[in-house]
């Protein structure tokens, strides 16, 4: 039902007898773990893929500054407010790493950035979600940041060198934001009772869209049986959302918080946690564009976009000069 709302169902992956020989050699190279660089030979579905892929991972991590971005003025202190500029410096860095090797696949930068602003391309659903209080910020740190790493570690494996590389130091960064944010609420959770109850309101307005973030239930999710074929997807879904809650609930309690989720309870049987349904309909709701803040998003990053047009105008006219006077030397 629900993958009817985002596209119509599961992409096929294709049986190796429907494979042309340059297709299935491919195919090996993968399963034989050989990275696949730029300029090897790779099916257009693939290229396609890691576009796609790649290029709402840099949008996430662009528009992913905004909700921080929103608290670096107004940070409890000092301190604070440089490790917050710092973060949110380096997830300009990420973005810009991911396009990067987004235009190694043959697509200009400026076509993706577009596509980000005209609305065709996806970024994360959480970054459409408000940080009313300087608590989101701990939140946001530990659980969005945590949700990332756990989704990131696997793909520093992926067969797409360029990506791959990327992944690695994007990953020594993401354990530092983690880090951030879980001492954060810590101070909260050890400061007043209303301090306290900051960090809990946080935390039960992040806790569903951090499993959300994750992407569609593995029932539902249409690429995610190719891109795991191409590796360029270790992980399902659903097993990394699991991976989240096992790691997340105990953290949740050394804090002294509580998860909201009735249904949240430890399962011996499965050594997991098992925990409560997902409210899909918000799930859709939000990467359709009617989240709470979709607009905002959009809007703040075209008008970063258009106010900083002189300074690309200025960086290819230099560029332009320095060119003609290294072929005039
Ligand atoms: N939000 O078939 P699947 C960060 C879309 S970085 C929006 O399962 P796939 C760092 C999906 O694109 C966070 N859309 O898709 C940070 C597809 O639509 P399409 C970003 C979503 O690709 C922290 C459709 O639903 N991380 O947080 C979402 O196999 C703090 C069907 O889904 C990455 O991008 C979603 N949550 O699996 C920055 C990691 N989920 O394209 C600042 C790399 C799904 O057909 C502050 N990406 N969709 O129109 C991935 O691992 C995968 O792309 C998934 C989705 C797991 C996100």
């Amino acid at each position: 039902m629900y993958a009817q709302m985002v596209d119509a169902g599961p992409e096929r992956v294709r049986p190796a007898g429907e494979m042309s020989p340059e297709e299935q050699h491919f195919q090996e190279r993968i399963d034989a773990g050989i990275k696949i660089e730029p300029k090897d030979f790779m099916p257009e579905a693939y290229r396609k893929t890691l576009i796609r892929q790649i290029s709402q991972h840099a949008h996430s991590e662009i528009v992913g500054q905004l909700p921080e971005g929103n608290w670096i003025t107004r940070a409890p202190t000092l301190k604070r407010k440089a490790i917050l500029l710092a973060k949110v410096q380096d997830e300009a860095g990420h973005g810009l790493y991911l396009y990067s090797a987004v235009e190694t696949l043959g697509v200009t930068r400026e076509q993706t950035i577009e596509d980000l602003l005209s609305g065709k391309a996806k970024y994360s659903s959480i970054f459409n979600y408000p940080t009313l209080t300087w608590a989101d910020i701990g939140a946001i740190g530990w659980l969005v940041d945590g949700s990332a790493i756990i989704n990131q570690i696997p793909i520093c494996r992926c067969s797409y060198g360029p990506y791959a590389r990327a992944m690695v130091r994007i990953c020594k960064e993401e354990t530092f934001h983690t880090r951030q944010g879980f001492d954060i609420m810590l101070a909260l959770c050890r400061g007043t009772p209303e301090q306290k109850a900051m960090a809990q309101d946080a935390l039960n307005r992040w806790w569903w869209p951090s499993l959300m973030m994750h992407g569609p239930a593995d029932s539902d999710s249409k690429h995610s049986a190719q891109s795991m074929r191409w590796k360029v997807k270790l992980f399902s879904n659903d097993e990394l959302r699991q991976k989240f809650v096992d790691q997340t609930v105990p953290q949740a309690e050394y804090l002294g918080l509580k998860i909201p989720d009735p249904e949240l309870k430890w399962n011996p049987e499965r050594g997991h946690y098992d925990f409560g349904r997902i409210d899909w309909d918000e799930f859709y709701n939000v990467i359709q564009g009617n989240g709470p803040c979709n607009r905002e998003r959009l809007r703040a990053r075209i008008e970063a976009h258009e106010q900083g047009a002189w300074v690309r105008e200025a960086a290819a006219a230099y560029a332009r000069k320095h060119a003609q006077k290294k072929a005039a030397a």
